[in-house]
């Protein structure tokens, strides 16, 4: 089957940042392992270029709206040729095959009854796009989305049948659990639509920066509302409207998008693909936010890291790494520059970096550079089967997008590789004249480093060709097939020795410490020293106002996940639902206490409003209220359930 991969298109108001840099790397990298696998892939990426959110940018910026559009969407493509993405497809909606496959589909839908004429009013936010009823409004002004001042407009609009797709819509979440991945974020979208759907209007006559209706409506008026011209992208790009070239693609394996548009692609995008009697896409990964200082970072913002930036200073790949690495997939993260430079130095350089110099160095000395895998299966079966079994879980991870777990796993096999060297210490043996077992401990490992680095390959493409060069083989469908599922060893490597791949970084290399939080151990410690201090110092003496009190936030919360965190004795790592959109990440000091099993479905006092802090190089956005004594520690619990997020005080 072939696998149809896309990104959001991304607007054309400002340059990329390392939030789109994520979706697009997540993209590229589904994508490239799919072709391992030896799958017929299909990646799409480009550009929203219309509405009014653009016409205003490039008023802004003194530039024809059309030059402003083709000048960002190329510093996109540029971006994205230069990251060595590979996608197939660059659309933009300014392109005229698109145009005229969206004015087909709305052709469609109007011939269906699905799209009718009626006025609208309502609030309209226009960084957003969106209509938003009054209830929904913060101060009966503000945008809910982006808490900009939204204007009243009324105008006369085609409505699309949102409303008949409801019940559809449910059954399609029901019957497709995995529709919505992570699967945790389905209730919101499963919520959103049980509250009911009103039907959406489809067009607009405030602006002309946009597709223009169908010829055989007649209806000059109007352009396309720019989320219908978007999403239609999808299909438009694979020909839909004009030859049905590449519509064989169709539907989409896995369509990634940030949670702040998953709405969308949850919501009005299946409903379209019914009306236009498409299949659904398999599914609609929804992945967190990158926030700096604990918010969501965004071109309207302003509070972005440029891409290049942290390419230049630490390389792409490692980029990459760090990314798909440091974030469970659905959760935020904080970009950290410690927090790269750490996952730099002590995955890429130390455990693997250096294991691939220590094979070159051994394989040097000891047979001339050429390794031979004929006696690894008489002294290393235990190694070979934990690498096997640890071969064997890759999929699933990457299945379900948990790229975090995918890479986690796959750093085992280099912890097998290295306690191999350091158990059986081949420079010991060829002393004592052990000399085949020396080569077949060399041998293991460099096996190890091959199947490894074809696994790693769709994360790191460049940097794994270069391993698989100096070990010798070429990563491909075929060395998958023969080294990862045929479990077969490289019976031969010729060595070529190449300079070390990951030098350690000791000091910060941009200038400006992209950080959200660029004193981060030192605010962690203080926080974990001081707030215990905090509460037995308010004895009688101290006495605070009530407001005070209400200044902290504290909510009931219910833990979802559990984990030990490595090398920590202290640490367990928490996602916590507190009532928000996704679940909290909280990083309490209480492993001596609790075994995470025994804390997954119980709840607990978060204090939520904890300027987010980093605890081992992990994002803890909030505190779990405990007490301890000699005895121990016990974590404060309501007396009975309540729904996670109910306020206590
Ligand atoms: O929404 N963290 O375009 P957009 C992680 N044109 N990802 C982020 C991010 C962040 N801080 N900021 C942006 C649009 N992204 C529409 C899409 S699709 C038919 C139309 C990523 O330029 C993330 O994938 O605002 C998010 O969904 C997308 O960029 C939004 O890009």
């Amino acid at each position: 089957m072939s696998k149809y991969i896309t990104t959001p298109i991304y607007y054309v108001n400002g340059e990329a940042h390392i939030g789109h840099a994520y979706t697009t790397f997540i993209a590229d990298t589904k994508t490239r392992y799919e072709q391992l696998k030896g799958e017929d892939t299909y990646f799409l990426t480009g550009t929203d270029e219309h509405g009014q959110k653009i016409e205003e940018s490039a008023q802004k910026s003194g530039k024809p709206t059309a030059q402003f559009a083709d000048e960002i969407s190329a510093t996109f493509k540029n971006l994205w040729d230069e990251f060595g993405i590979c996608y197939d497809k660059f659309i933009r909606t300014t392109d005229e095959d698109h145009k005229i496959g969206v004015q087909k589909a709305f052709e469609t839908m109007y011939a269906k009854g699905d799209i009718y004429k009626d006025f609208y009013e309502g609030h309209y936010c226009v960084s957003c796009e969106t209509f938003f009823p009054e209830t929904q409004l913060i101060d009966g002004e503000f945008c809910p989305d982006c808490g900009r001042s939204t204007s009243i407009v009324k105008e006369e609009s085609y409505f699309f049948r949102l409303s008949k797709y409801e019940d559809k819509l449910l059954a399609h979440y029901a019957n497709n659990p995995d529709f919505i991945l992570p699967r945790s974020r389905a209730n919101e979208v499963i919520n959103f639509v049980k509250g009911g759907l009103r039907d959406l209007s489809v067009t607009r006559t405030s602006f002309t920066w946009g597709v223009k209706m169908p010829a055989s409506l007649q209806d000059d008026k109007h352009v396309m509302y720019v989320w219908l011209d978007a999403l239609l992208n999808y299909i438009t790009a694979l020909g839909y409207g004009k030859d049905d070239a590449n519509m064989n693609y169709w539907p989409a394996s896995v369509q990634f998008v940030g949670k702040d548009i998953l709405r969308f692609h949850a919501i009005y995008w299946p409903a379209f693909l019914m009306s236009l009697d498409l299949p659904l896409p398999q599914h609609i990964g929804a992945h967190g936010w990158w926030t700096r200082d604990g918010e969501k970072m965004s071109k309207s913002k302003g509070n972005v890291i440029a891409p290049k930036e942290v390419a230049d200073a630490y390389g792409a790949e490692n980029l990459r790494y760090f990314m798909l690495r440091e974030v469970p997939f659905g959760q935020d993260g904080d970009f950290s520059q410690r927090a790269f430079i750490d996952r730099i130095n002590s995955e890429l350089s130390n455990d693997l970096g250096n294991l691939l110099n220590r094979i070159i160095g051994m394989s040097g000395k000891y047979s001339d550079f050429e390794i031979d895998s004929v006696d690894v299966a008489k002294y290393h079966t235990k190694e070979l089967d934990a690498m096997h079994e640890t071969l064997d879980s890759l999929d699933a991870y990457m299945e379900n997008l948990q790229t975090h777990r995918y890479l986690e796993e796959l750093w085992r096999l280099f912890a097998i590789g290295n306690k191999a060297i350091e158990e059986h210490a081949p420079w010991v043996k060829m002393k004592e004249g052990k000399k085949d077992e020396a080569l077949a401990t060399v041998a293991l490992v460099a096996n190890i480093l091959a199947k490894a680095s074809i696994m790693l390959h769709p994360v790191m493409p460049k940097i794994t060709n270069t391993i698989a060069d100096a070990l010798g083989f070429e990563i491909n469908n075929e060395s998958y097939k023969e080294l990862v599922l045929g479990k077969k060893l490289l019976k031969i490597f010729n060595i070529k020795v190449v300079p070390p791949l990951f030098p350690r970084i000791e000091e910060p290399l941009m200038a400006e410490a992209p950080a959200a939080h660029p004193n981060e151990p030192e605010v962690a410690k203080k926080e974990v020293k001081e707030s215990p201090k905090a509460v037995s110092n308010a004895s009688e003496d101290n006495l605070i106002e009530i407001g005070q009190f209400f200044e902290t936030s504290l909510k009931i919360g219910t833990i979802v996940e559990a984990e030990e965190v490595p090398k920590s004795k202290k640490l367990l790592k928490l996602q916590v639902d507190v009532g928000g959109e996704s679940p909290r990440q909280v990083v309490a000091g209480i492993r001596e206490f609790y075994a995470p099993q025994d804390l997954v479905g119980t709840q607990v006092c978060v204090v939520a409003n904890l300027k987010p802090a980093k605890l081992m190089g992990m994002l803890s956005e909030g505190m779990l209220l405990a007490s301890k004594d000699e005895e121990g520690l016990c974590l404060i619990r309501p007396e009975k359930p309540k729904k996670a997020g109910t306020p206590i005080g």
